[in-house]
C-alpha cells in the first residue's frame, strides 16, 4: 500500500517512524510519504489561509496549493519515484463533518493500493478543493468521532494506524486481529498476566484451570457483559447477526440491557 500525506505540520507525522508502522515501512510493506503543502505555494510567505468568504470567525485554506498538490499525487508515477503505475488515490479528508470511521472503513481501506489525507487546519479547506478532486478520485471525509480536533493530522495518524495494522504481515500474530473489540461487534474482553496475584487482586482462577472449552466461554461472557455496559448501542448489531443462547440473554438481562425479542 501507498500512502500520501499532505500538512502544513509535517513533524505532525514524524510517530509514522516509530513501532508497528516504522518496522512496516522498513519491511516494504506499505510507502509513506509526507508532503508539506507550503511547497506549493508561490508567494514570498508562503500563504495557505485567508478569510472566509461571507464572513465569520477563523481562516480558510486557500484552493490553488491543495490544486498543485493534488495535480501531483494524480500525475503518472503519483510523485513515487517507484514507477508510473500506481493507482490514482482515494483522497481521504478528514473533518468532524465527514462520514464516521470505524473498523469497516478500515478493512475497506486496506484493500486499496493507495490512499492520500488531505489534511485541513483552520476552519477546513475550500470546497471546491474537493469539488474538482471529486472529478478525479474518490473523495471520502472522514470523522474520527463526534468531537472537534485542531486538525487532520491526529486523525490520519489514528486512521493510517488503524489500516497499516491489518495488512498483510504488519501484525506478527494475526490471530491476535480475529478477537480485539470491534471485530464481530463485541468489545475485547479483559487480560491478565502475572503476578497471579497482585496487591490482593487475583487473576480469574478459570484462567489458571488449563481448560481451554471453560476459558473461551468466560472470555465470550465477558466480551458480552462489557458491551451490554459500556457500549449497548453495539448489541444491537451483534443480535441481527447472532441467534443468542439463553445464557446470552440472561447475560444481557443481568447487565440490564433491555432487548426486543422481536417476533
Ligand atoms: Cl477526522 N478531524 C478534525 N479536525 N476533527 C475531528 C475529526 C477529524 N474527527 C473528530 N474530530
Amino acid at each position: 500500500m501507498r500512502i500520501d500525506i499532505v500538512t502544513i505540520f509535517p513533524k505532525y507525522l514524524a510517530p509514522l517512524e516509530l513501532s508497528l508502522i516504522g518496522r512496516a515501512r522498513r519491511a516494504g510493506l506499505v510507502e509513506i510519504a509526507v508532503h508539506d503543502l507550503r511547497d506549493f505555494t508561490h508567494d514570498r510567505h508562503r500563504t495557505v489561509d485567508d478569510a472566509p468568504a461571507g464572513g465569520g470567525a477563523g481562516m480558510v485554506m486557500r484552493p490553488e496549493p491543495w490544486g498543485e498538490v493534488l495535480d501531483r499525487l494524480c500525475a503518472p508515477g503519483g510523485d513515487d519515484p517507484s514507477g508510473a503505475d500506481a493507482p490514482t488515490p482515494t483522497l481521504l479528508v478528514p473533518s468532524p463533518s465527514g462520514e464516521r470511521f470505524d473498523q469497516p472503513m478500515a478493512h475497506e481501506l486496506a484493500g486499496l493500493e493507495r490512499i492520500a489525507f488531505a489534511c485541513g487546519r483552520y476552519e477546513g479547506i475550500d470546497e471546491r478543493v474537493l469539488d474538482e478532486a471529486a472529478t478525479r478520485m474518490s473523495v471520502r471525509p472522514v470523522s474520527l468521532g463526534d468531537y472537534v480536533l485542531n486538525g487532520g493530522e491526529v486523525a490520519a495518524l489514528a486512521i493510517i494506524e488503524a489500516v497499516v495494522r491489518l495488512l498483510p504481515g504488519v501484525v506478527g500474530n494475526a490471530e491476535s486481529l480475529l478477537e480485539e473489540s470491534h471485530e464481530g461487534h463485541l468489545l475485547e474482553y479483559p487480560v491478565y498476566t502475572r503476578p497471579a496475584t497482585w496487591r490482593g487482586r487475583e487473576v480469574p482462577e478459570v484462567l489458571a484451570s488449563g481448560h481451554h472449552a471453560r476459558i473461551a466461554a468466560w472470555r465470550h461472557e465477558q466480551r458480552l457483559r462489557r458491551t451490554a455496559r459500556r457500549r449497548p448501542d453495539l448489541i444491537a448489531a451483534w443480535l441481527a447477526e447472532h441467534r443468542p443462547t439463553e445464557r446470552e440473554l440472561q447475560i444481557l438481562r443481568e447487565e440490564g440491557h433491555e432487548q426486543d425479542r422481536g417476533s
